[in-house]
């Protein structure tokens, strides 16, 4: 319909959007998502693999939880790796949590599916997406479809379309900060079609750079390359990528199985984060507010509890009480700087530094040290462990 009128309009259909729409409905709160890209597009996109159990807690308690359960590879740690000789940091040992390896292309294939059995209004392919009369109590989003021209009135609009999206930048720019931070170094990321060659994730930093190993499954690996930010994928072909994850990821006694890459590209690493994410009637979640770099898997993670969180203030809201929606901005913006933190501290430990050979040297020994002073003692793997597993909402 050209006109119409809900309570939450909400933009962007990725883990956020999707996630947020679901969480109001099952509160009864009816909400339309409007994206601007197709529903198969939204669901080929290969990015995140791992769950905080808050995470699996909240899709779980959504009833989304059925193929986490079956699907899912529940972890018990990850593997720290420097100069050729590995550690086990245990979360569930330390602090009794795990994690779950579950791709946030299965999440959103869960949520589509869900979406769609209860028949929820999400407009796929919309054009020209613009939200308006945000300090009003009935902002509007207009848009393109189906060649006629859309109008949505709504109590709120939620901004959950990414980096790139329109909402964020909708709020006037003096009322907004971008903080920001681009590292020297990006991921070159594979699937192959191979069973993993290790029981738990392995985080590894050698001295021509870091390599991750990860899963997808039982018979899908997923594993990551640090490469320089300009890297163009075309130069490196398979053969020359397995060669450089056998020699960043070796250890005496330990085989790396080799398979078919059926996808690889280049993520380039940054930190960005909006000095608010409320503005009037328009909140912001997930990647629309910030990024971290992947070393936490903290991307998709903070885009859930975002929208944990909002979905709370606005289901208090209906109900009478407008308290947790008016602090949503500032309780979400102090976890994800604790998130920042500690995916900066990540990324700059297990990550090669460029610079001239001296200063290098010097900052990858300083790096060998801190990862020995972590998996030599339990207080700073239990630190480790609750920022990796999810810090508590
Ligand atoms: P998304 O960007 O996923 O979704 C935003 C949606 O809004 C998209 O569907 C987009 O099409 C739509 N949109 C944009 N503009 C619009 C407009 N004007 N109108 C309507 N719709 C619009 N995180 C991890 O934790 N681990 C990882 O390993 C990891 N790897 C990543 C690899 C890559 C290449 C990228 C880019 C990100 C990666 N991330 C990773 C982070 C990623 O998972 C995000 O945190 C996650 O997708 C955030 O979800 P959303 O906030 O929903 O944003
Ligand atoms: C992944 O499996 O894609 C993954 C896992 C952990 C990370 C980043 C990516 O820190």
């Amino acid at each position: 319909m050209p006109n119409e009128i809900t309570r939450i309009a909400i933009i962007g259909a990725g883990p956020a959007g999707l996630l947020l729409a679901w969480a109001l409905r099952d509160a009864g709160i009816d909400s339309i998502v409007v994206e601007n890209r197709s529903e198969d597009y939204v669901l080929a996109r290969i990015r995140a693999g791992v769950l905080e159990q808050g995470s699996v807690e909240t899709l779980t308690r959504l009833g989304l939880g059925d193929r986490i359960a079956s699907d899912g590879m529940v972890h018990n740690g990850i593997y720290l790796q420097a100069d050729g000789v590995r550690h086990n940091v245990n979360f569930n040992e330390l602090i009794g949590r795990t994690v779950t390896v579950y791709g946030q292309q299965e999440v959103v294939k869960d949520l589509v599916a869900a979406h769609r059995d209860a028949g929820s209004t999400i407009y796929y392919e919309a054009t020209d997406v613009s939200v308006h009369d945000l300090e009003s109590s009935d902002p509007r989003v207009t848009f393109g479809h189906g060649g006629e021209q859309h109008t949505i009135t709504a109590d709120f609009i939620v901004g959950a379309d990414g980096f790139h999206g329109v909402c964020r930048p909708s709020i006037p720019f003096s009322d907004i900060t971008l903080y920001d931070r681009n590292y020297p170094f990006a991921w070159l990321g594979i699937l192959a079609d191979v069973a993993p060659s290790t029981d738990e994730l392995i985080y590894a930093l050698h001295e021509d750079g870091f390599a991750m190993h990860s899963m997808r499954s039982h018979t899908v690996s997923r594993l990551y390359l640090q490469v320089d930010p300009t890297e163009d994928i075309a130069n490196w072909p398979d053969e020359r990528i397995w060669e450089t994850l056998q020699t960043r990821l070796a250890v005496p006694g330990w085989t790396l199985h080799e398979g078919t890459v059926t996808e690889k590209s280049i993520t380039p690493m940054r930190s960005f984060v909006a000095s608010r994410l409320d503005y009037h009637n328009l909140f912001l979640v997930g990647d629309a507010g910030h990024i971290v770099p992947p070393t936490g898997a903290k991307g998709l993670n903070s885009a859930i509890s975002d929208v944990t969180m909002l979905a709370a203030g606005l289901i208090s809201h209906y109900a009478g009480d407008d308290g947790l929606l008016s602090r949503y901005g500032a309780a979400a913006l102090a976890r994800q700087w604790k998130v920042q933190q500690f995916s900066q501290w990540m990324t700059e430990t297990l990550h090669r530094h460029p610079g001239d050979l001296q200063t290098n040297e010097f900052d990858y020994r300083s790096q060998l040290g801190r990862i020995d002073y972590v998996t030599g003692s339990l207080h700073a793997q239990r630190s480790l462990a609750e920022q990796y597993t999810g810090l508590p909402l």
